[in-house]
């Protein structure tokens, strides 16, 4: 047998057409000599209706034995009927078990209050059933299809860079120690240096979707030890160029998903808006002026602290850049401003109260690298390949790290970024 149908393109004009359908009892409820049972597959849920008299007597048997979750494959014939939901039903001609489940089963996706969290990480694959988990999980499928449509129609080039690296780019704190032979050696923390190298060899524009690695040791609800980073560099552009790419892929993203992901957004229940194109920029001085006028303790020079990105949020609501930071609060490839050193040509994109972007235009100039590393206490010789891409004809270019997890969580509308990711990696959780 072949699949002829997945459960949503059957409907009430294919009137005593013949079918055949796969996937799992979702239910299944007997009656003396009736019997209902919902199958689910992908698509969604269909029902079958096994009335003694009308099928065979092997069939009324193997359908009333059926238990949740069961793997079956069935062949019918398609009969409209005003009494059904969706005005048919599904009458079996022969109903074949492919896999028996055992039970009780440790989640039941039919159930519908969930279990907690743990109960369901632990069991995802059963929890991935449950079609409000397909959604999410279809939704942040076509956002990264629609990430890479925009970047290939901007004209930048997919790479792949190494995971397994030998030196910290984010600050040295939040690295995973591997053994890698003799030597030391750490999981990537971004694919940071590497993108840029790609600069020094003439790509012009570049981008990566990879994981990254962090040694986060805080368990929050947007943080985890394993993330995918959309990562973006480009050539001859500073960090207005950036932002345009940036709005670009968001904007598409919320577009492509409001267009072709219509039925997850009503599984989901989600009030989903598309965004306007442009996003409001602010500066940083004015983020730390809003975190003041609303009771927030921050003086001008400090990274935005729990409480003013919350006080932020508030004030500003959906996606907003903040721009022109304080250099001493990025990383030592941020390039300052010539015309004041102390704010630097960096950017966070944020929704509400979350970071989801941070970019900036680079620091191209050997000497400068040199000595911002230096002043950031790390020694240069630690930099030795990345440093020499910058001597013999590095352009200026600018790029950015967009957090697909964290942009998964705002399309979705979840509070925990755990929710958005098939398999998470935090302090507690390295199975399954
Ligand atoms: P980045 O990607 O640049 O690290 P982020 O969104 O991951 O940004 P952090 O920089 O880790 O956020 O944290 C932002 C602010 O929130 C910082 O001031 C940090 O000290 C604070 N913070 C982070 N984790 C916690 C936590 N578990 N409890 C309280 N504050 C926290
Ligand atoms: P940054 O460290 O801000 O910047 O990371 C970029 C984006 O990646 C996401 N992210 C995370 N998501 C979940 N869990 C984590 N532990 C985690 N850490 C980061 C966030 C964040 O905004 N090299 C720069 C980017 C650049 O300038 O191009 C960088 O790594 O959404």
């Amino acid at each position: 047998w072949r699949r002829t149908h997945y459960s949503k393109e059957v409907v009430a004009e294919m009137n005593e057409q013949e079918v055949v359908l796969m996937g799992w009892v979702h239910s299944i409820r007997a009656l003396g000599k009736l019997a209902f049972v919902i199958l689910r597959d992908r698509e969604g849920t269909i029902q079958l209706v096994v009335p003694k008299q009308k099928v065979s007597e092997e069939t009324f048997e193997i359908a009333k034995k059926l238990g949740k979750e069961d793997v079956v494959a069935v062949k019918g014939k398609v009969v409209a009927s005003e009494k059904a939901p969706n005005g048919f039903e599904i009458i079996p001609i022969e109903i074949r078990v492919l896999t028996k489940s055992n039970a009780p089963l440790p989640l039941d996706p039919a159930e519908k209050v969930p279990a907690d969290i743990d109960t369901r990480l632990d069991h995802r694959f059963l929890d991935i059933r449950r079609p409000k988990i397909q959604a999410l999980f279809k939704i942040r499928a076509e956002m990264l299809k629609s990430v890479r449509n925009t970047f290939n129609d901007n004209g930048f080039i997919e790479v792949n860079t190494p995971k397994l690296v030998a030196s910290a780019t984010e600050g040295g704190t939040e690295l995973f120690p591997i053994s890698y032979f003799e030597k030391e050696a750490f999981l990537g923390q971004s694919p940071q240096l590497y993108k840029q190298m790609m600069m020094a060899g003439g790509f012009d524009r570049v981008f990566e979707i990879a994981q990254i690695f962090r040694a986060e040791e805080h368990n929050t609800r947007r943080h985890l030890n394993e993330a995918v980073s959309i990562d973006m560099e480009m050539s001859f552009s500073d960090e207005y160029d950036a932002m345009d790419i940036l709005e670009k892929v968001v904007y598409n993203s919320y577009k492509d998903i409001a267009e072709n992901r219509a039925d997850e957004i009503e599984t989901l229940g989600i009030n989903f808006e598309v965004p306007d194109k442009k996003f409001t920029k602010l500066t940083y001085s004015e983020a730390v002026d809003i975190a003041n006028g609303k009771g927030v303790e921050l003086e001008w020079g400090e990274d935005l602290s729990r409480a003013a990105e919350k006080a932020v949020g508030d004030e500003m609501g959906g996606l907003y850049f903040i721009t022109e930071w304080p250099t001493i609060t990025r990383p030592f490839y941020t390039m300052p401003y010539e015309k004041d050193n102390k704010i630097c040509k960096a950017f966070d994109l944020m929704y509400k109260e979350l970071e989801i972007t941070s970019g900036a235009q680079r620091v191209h100039k050997y000497d400068l690298l040199v000595e911002n590393i230096s002043k950031m206490g790390m020694n240069p010789e630690g930099f030795g390949t990345y440093l020499e891409a910058f001597e013999y004809g590095m352009p200026p270019h600018a790029g950015f790290g967009l957090g697909a997890d964290r942009f998964a969580m705002i399309l979705g509308q979840e509070e925990n970024i755990r929710e958005c990711v098939l398999f998470p990696r935090d302090r507690q959780r390295l199975t399954p």
